[in-house]
C-alpha cells in the first residue's frame, strides 16, 4: 500500500513496516501498519479477515496502556489517516534479537520439547505434565528469530546470554516474566486465561533504555483461553481466541500441500467475531 510521506520498509506475512519519506521531519521513527492478512501453517491465506489489523492493533494500543509502568515505543503521533485504526507510529529502535517468549501453560512447542525432554527451554519441568496444564510458575521460553521461511528456534537461557549479554539476557527475562504476571492477572480479572505470549524489545538509541515493542498481547502474539472451558475440561478447553478457526478449517479441508483453499465466508465471519470478543471481554 502507498501512503504518503512515508515509504515501504519490509513486508512480513501480516503486517508491513514503513519508514518516513522526509527522515527531517520523522527522526527516528517508523510506522507499522497491521493488515487484514491471516497466516496459519506458514501460509498466507485468502481471503484475509475484514477488520483484523484495527482489532489487533486496538488490542495492542490497549495493553500498551495498561502496561504503562514499562517503557514502550508507542510515540504520540497520529498515523496517516487512510490507516490510523490500524498503524502505530513508533520509535525506532536497536532491536535485540531474541524473542521473549513466556508460558504460564504447556502447550505448543512447549509441550512437544516437554515430551521428548521433560524440559522447554533446557528448563527442568515436574513429570507427569499434560497437554495444557498450568506450570507451577510462568517460565521465560525464548526463541531465536529464524531466517526467513524458517521457524523460530526454542533457545536456552545460556544461548541468550551468549547472544547478548549476560547482563541483557537477565533484564530480559525479569521484565518478561513480569509484564506477563501483569497481564496475567488482568486477564484473569475478565475469565480469560494468558497461556503463553511473545515480546520483543529494542534498546532506546540514545538512553539504552530497554524498550518494549512490536505488536503485544495480541490474538498473533498469544494464546488466550476462556477461564470458564477450561475449568470444565472438555475437548474444547485449549480453543484459543485467534485464528483457531481457521487451523481447524484448514486441517478438515486441506492437505497441507500445494496452495491453500480459499476460506469460506463463516470461518472468516467466525474468526472476526472471536477476535471481536476478546477485546469486549478484556476491555469490559
Ligand atoms: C522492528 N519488526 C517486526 C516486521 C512489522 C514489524 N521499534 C522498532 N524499531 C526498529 N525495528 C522494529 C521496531 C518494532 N516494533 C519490528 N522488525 C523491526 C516487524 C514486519 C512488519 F510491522
Amino acid at each position: 500500500m502507498t501512503l504518503a510521506g512515508w515509504r515501504p520498509q519490509y513486508s512480513g506475512k501480516v503486517r508491513d513496516l514503513y519508514v518516513p519519506e522526509d527522515e527531517a521531519l520523522h527522526p527516528g521513527v517508523l510506522l507499522m501498519v497491521a493488515s487484514d492478512r491471516v497466516s496459519a501453517f506458514d501460509h498466507v491465506l485468502n481471503p484475509g479477515i475484514p477488520g483484523k489489523g484495527a482489532l489487533l492493533t486496538t488490542l495492542s494500543r490497549w495493553w500498551f496502556t495498561q502496561l504503562r509502568e514499562f517503557p514502550n515505543h508507542v510515540l504520540d503521533i497520529e498515523p496517516p489517516a487512510e490507516v490510523a485504526d490500524r498503524a502505530m507510529v513508533v520509535r525506532r529502535l536497536d532491536m535485540i534479537p531474541v524473542e521473549c517468549v513466556v508460558r504460564g501453560y504447556l502447550v505448543g512447542s512447549g509441550w512437544v520439547e516437554y515430551q521428548e525432554s521433560g524440559t522447554v527451554c533446557g528448563i527442568p519441568l515436574p513429570a507427569g505434565l499434560a497437554n495444557g496444564d498450568r506450570l507451577p510458575e510462568p517460565i521465560f521460553t525464548p526463541a531465536y528469530k529464524a531466517q526467513l521461511g524458517e521457524h523460530d528456534e526454542n533457545i536456552s537461557f545460556d544461548q541468550v546470554v551468549d547472544l547478548v549479554g549476560a547482563e541483557t539476557a537477565r533484564e530480559l527475562r525479569d521484565v518478561s516474566l513480569a509484564i506477563f504476571r501483569r497481564a496475567s492477572a488482568i486477564a484473569e480479572n475478565h475469565g480469560l486465561i494468558l497461556a503463553d505470549t511473545k515480546f520483543e524489545f529494542g534498546r532506546h538509541p540514545d538512553t539504552r533504555e530497554l524498550t518494549l515493542c512490536d505488536e503485544v498481547l495480541t490474538s498473533d502474539s498469544s494464546r488466550y483461553w476462556d477461564a470458564a472451558t477450561y475449568a470444565a475440561g472438555g475437548p474444547n478447553r485449549l480453543d484459543s481466541f485467534d485464528k483457531q478457526i481457521v487451523r481447524d478449517w484448514l486441517s478438515a479441508h486441506w492437505d497441507k500441500s500445494g496452495t491453500p483453499p480459499t476460506l469460506p465466508d463463516d470461518v472468516v465471519a467466525q474468526t472476526a467475531a472471536r477476535y471481536r470478543e476478546l477485546i469486549a471481554r478484556l476491555t469490559a
